[in-house]
């Protein structure tokens, strides 16, 4: 047994009254991760219960069948003993949001269940996987340790969870074990087209105006290493397309060829997201995040930059491809 699922059995074996959350605007592997980590404690008789800082998302209900997901305001009053407090998909305290950050003085344990990369010293106390294509790849690990079998609604909450962070298993994190998983989750009853529809298949028309009008407009450095799309705010507006909806824009670029890395831009407000994603296992994308004030995996990382959206496209475009140019290719 590795040291991760040692240490989480430990911390499990300890607590009764436990509390799950996960990132501020989670997408489906933080609430995937929470939902099922907290259906399966619950089998093996825990007190357990998911808490996060809003109440869940219209789109993502249906992960949460039994419900037993909250949003802070729905129990701040009710809670009081937390034996432990477990954070999913980050290991960052202030990425849970204000509110939920209050849990933490009421407990003298927390445990971070993760696959994001953090200081060595962090690991070494957490449960964190680096190797995991995704938190549910983790949790779905950890809830077999625990010897809980993984029923239908677990099932398509961790199987919902890969295949939003692999991109429908296209990174290069997707491993042999990710498989393994997956497998089992078939096992327990997930039907895959099922499965992809219910996160993927309820566009707009509106959303197909946008993409087609973004990807018709993408542009690229000379030598096609670096392509970038920009997402202006009245685009969104004017098609009425959901935030939520526009985050798998920058994975078409991926398949351009000569591409090293793919960049996304989307003004909010005064400030400009940046979105990476890396089409070449040299390129840690996350490292250049990182560089710009954000951070993520070595293929898909993001910041936010203050300026103009013309300022921050010309200066990070140049940006990156002076991180480029060192590299070898081979
Ligand atoms: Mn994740």
């Amino acid at each position: 047994m590795d040291k991760v699922t040692q240490r989480f059995l430990k911390h499990i074996e300890r607590a009764n009254n436990i509390v799950i959350t996960t990132h501020i605007y989670p997408d489906a592997d933080g609430i995937g991760s929470e939902m099922a980590l907290c259906l399966a404690l619950q089998k093996i008789g825990k007190n357990a219960i998911c808490v996060n800082e809003k109440k869940l998302n219209e789109r993502y209900k249906y992960l949460d069948p039994k419900d037993v997901i909250r949003s802070y305001d729905e129990v701040k009053d009710t809670i009081d003993k937390i034996d432990l407090l477990i954070v999913t998909d980050t290991n960052s305290l202030p990425r849970i949001g204000a509110s939920v950050q209050e849990l933490v003085l009421k407990t003298s344990n927390l445990l971070f269940i993760d696959h994001h990369p953090c200081p060595r010293e962090l690991a070494a106390i957490h449960c964190i996987d680096v190797s995991k294509a995704a938190t549910g790849e983790l949790v779905a690990d950890l809830i077999s340790a625990l010897n809980v079998e993984i029923d239908e609604d677990m099932a398509l909450a961790l199987y919902t969870s890969i295949i939003i962070d692999t991109s429908s298993f296209r990174y290069p994190t997707v491993t042999a074990n990710t498989h393994k998983v997956i497998s089992k989750l078939l096992e327990s009853g997930v039907k895959p087209p099922q499965a992809f529809n219910l996160i993927n298949g309820t566009k707009k028309i509106g959303y197909m105006k946008l993409l087609g009008n973004v990807l018709s407009s993408v542009q690229t450095s000379q030598d096609e290493e670096v392509a970038w799309i920009i997402l202006e705010e009245k685009a969104l507006e004017d098609n009425k397309c959901d935030v939520e909806d526009i985050h798998g824009f920058i994975n078409h670029l991926l398949i351009l060829d000569n591409l090293k890395v793919a960049l996304m831009f989307r003004e909010i407000d005064k400030k400009v997201k940046v979105s990476f994603r890396s089409a070449n296992h040299r390129v840690d994308v996350g490292i250049m995040a990182q560089a710009l004030g954000g951070g993520g995996h070595n293929h898909s990382a993001a910041t936010v930059i203050d300026g103009s959206i013309e300022n921050v496209v010309a200066e990070t475009v140049e940006k990156v491809q002076a991180m480029l140019e060192p590299l070898q290719d081979s």
